[in-house]
């Protein structure tokens, strides 16, 4: 805790709260930020036991192995009307980190961030509402760091992959968490701009070629991925050359 509270300490954080073993980083800042926590409040575990993603899948977070943290965001004034582009903002900001690293990263629409199309980290963004307004949004999001962090293949959906297995044995975790809430923080005020959706969109994964997109429990449809639309929804034309537009929801997204 000391190491990361030094590490992190240039930045304009609400606060911080560490847990050697949680539950869920996302479960503890949801309640926090129930209980009052200020604008971005930093909740950061080294190991979760209920670690999840969306839907209720399981996120695999074992001891020392990976970033596993939650960030309450009180969005405020454009911010609170374009909530559905925080998942967007997280997955750009650690694109941009890894770069810095000279690590090549892809955003997997709509909340995975691949390395050589392999999945590295999950974004699970969750909503606190107060009646019909936007009282805070939880951004939940796991990085595979060193090689215990990745799963086993059983009960894998897409292949998955981590930092070490990347070339990066020597990058700390705690500075890349840095790296990326300084890119996140930086980007934030562009949230709305159309710059961020178009940053997203140059690093978008399969752009340009054929995937097969779930929506709930229909049948899939076959597309190619064509970009994005202002609100972050994902763009895929069809065989006829139409354009159908995906929602953010009950989706999954593979390459055929
Ligand atoms: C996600 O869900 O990818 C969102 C994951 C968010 C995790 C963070 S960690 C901090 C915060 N606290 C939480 O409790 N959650 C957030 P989804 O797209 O539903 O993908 C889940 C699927 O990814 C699982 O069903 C597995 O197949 C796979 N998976 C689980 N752990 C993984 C890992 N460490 N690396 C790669 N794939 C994994």
């Amino acid at each position: 805790m000391e190491n990361l509270t030094k590490i992190l300490s240039g930045l304009p954080l609400g606060g911080l709260r560490f847990y050697e073993t949680v539950g869920s980083t996302n479960d503890e800042a949801l309640a926090w930020a129930a209980d009052g926590a200020k604008d971005l409040s930093l909740v950061v575990a080294d190991e979760q036991t209920l670690g999840r993603g969306r839907l209720g899948r399981k996120w695999f977070t074992p001891p020392g192995a990976a970033l596993a943290f939650s960030l309450i965001i009180r969005p405020r004034g454009v911010e609170r009307e374009n909530i559905g582009l925080f998942s967007g903002l997280g997955a750009l900001a650690l694109v941009d980190a890894l770069e810095k690293h000279g690590i090549v990263a892809e955003i997997k629409w709509p909340n995975d961030v691949l390395i050589r199309r392999r999945k590295s980290a999950g974004i699970l963004a969750e909503t606190v509402w107060l009646g019909n307004e936007v009282d805070s949004v939880v951004l939940g999001m796991g990085v595979n760091v060193t090689f215990e962090s990745v799963p086993p293949l059983e009960g894998l959906n897409f292949p998955a992959t981590c930092i070490e297995s990347e070339g990066a044995i020597s990058l700390p975790r705690f500075d890349l968490l840095k790296n990326l809430l300084e890119e996140l923080i930086e980007w934030r005020p562009r949230l709305a701009s159309g710059e961020l959706i178009q940053a997203w969109e140059s690093v978008l994964a399969f752009r340009g070629e054929t995937v097969r997109v779930w929506e709930g429990k229909t049948e899939p449809i076959t597309g190619q991925v064509a970009g994005l639309e202002t609100d972050g929804s994902l763009r895929l034309r069809l065989n006829g050359g139409e354009i159908r537009v995906i929602r953010f929801g009950e989706v999954h997204l593979r390459p055929l």
